[in-house]
């Protein structure tokens, strides 16, 4: 098997898809039938905010940013519902597993979908004005149903935030995961090796991390400046777990 067989990348069923009933449609469109891939990972997520502000940290001071907080942890569409609040996280491998996916999601906006790509998957979607405090129209917000990675870095650096090294069949991982020899704490927006009443235990010895994980909390523990932020080791560590941060 040569590596470029192995390419991952990440697709993110979003509430609009499943409120919408369309997540049937969207995984047959991404069959192996029509795509050649085969799934690598899959879980359903109750998104956080810390996972929500991660995984769209790019954009940050954008006027649609809070929107799209509010539209990936699924207050958007399920505001009273708080349990139907979803999205399905799917890793896709094969060959060139990342165009093959773009080309069949579409332009970023659905009115550019319908008008570039009609039949992909965001042609679907929906344009939704974006309006501020005062209720002026500030914007629109991209209601596309469906994330994609865009390319090889943003695959690995997705595919590291939503998933565990120990979600993914071994012969199917290629990011190097290392077995960890300490216990690793975080609270208060910061990693420890000592346990505090209310600290979350992230890692523990014997466990299977992903090695820039490990590598950037033995950085933060030194008090050293790491390549990624506290919430983007984390986040994977807290998908599901009862925490108070919505
Ligand atoms: P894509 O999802 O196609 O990779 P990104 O990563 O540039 O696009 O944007 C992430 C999300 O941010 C989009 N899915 C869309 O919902 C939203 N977004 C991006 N650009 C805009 C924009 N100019 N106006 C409104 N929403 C946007």
């Amino acid at each position: 098997m040569k590596k470029e067989d192995l390419e991952l990348t990440l697709v993110l069923i979003k509430p609009d898809a499943l409120k919408n009933s369309l997540t049937g449609y969207i995984l047959s469109q991404l069959s192996e039938f029509h795509t050649g891939l085969h799934f690598a990972a899959t879980k359903i997520v109750s998104v956080n905010r810390i996972l929500a502000e991660e995984h769209y940290a790019e954009h940050v001071g954008k006027f649609f940013y809070p929107s799209l907080l509010d539209y990936i942890t699924g207050r958007l569409h399920y505001p009273d519902e708080p349990w139907k609040r979803r999205v399905i996280a799917i890793l896709y491998q094969g060959p060139n597993a990342i165009k093959k996916i773009r080309d069949i999601v579409g332009p970023t906006n659905p009115h550019n979908a319908r008008d570039q790509k009609p039949g992909s998957i965001r042609s679907l979607g929906s344009v939704i004005p974006v309006k501020d405090a005062s209720g002026k129209e500030i914007g629109d917000r991209s209601d596309n149903l469906i994330h994609a990675s865009a390319n090889p870095e943003d695959a690995e650096r997705e595919i590291k935030l939503w998933f565990k090294p120990t979600d993914i069949p071994p012969l199917m991982r290629i990011y190097d995961a290392e077995v960890n020899e300490e216990y690793y704490y975080f609270k208060d927006n910061a990693i420890s090796t000592m346990y505090e009443q209310g600290s979350l235990c992230v890692f523990a010895p014997g466990d299977l991390v992903w090695k820039t994980d490990l590598a950037a909390v033995r950085l933060m523990v030194a008090g050293k400046e790491a390549p990624c932020s506290v919430n983007a080791v984390v986040a994977k560590y807290l998908i599901n777990k009862d925490i108070n941060n919505e």
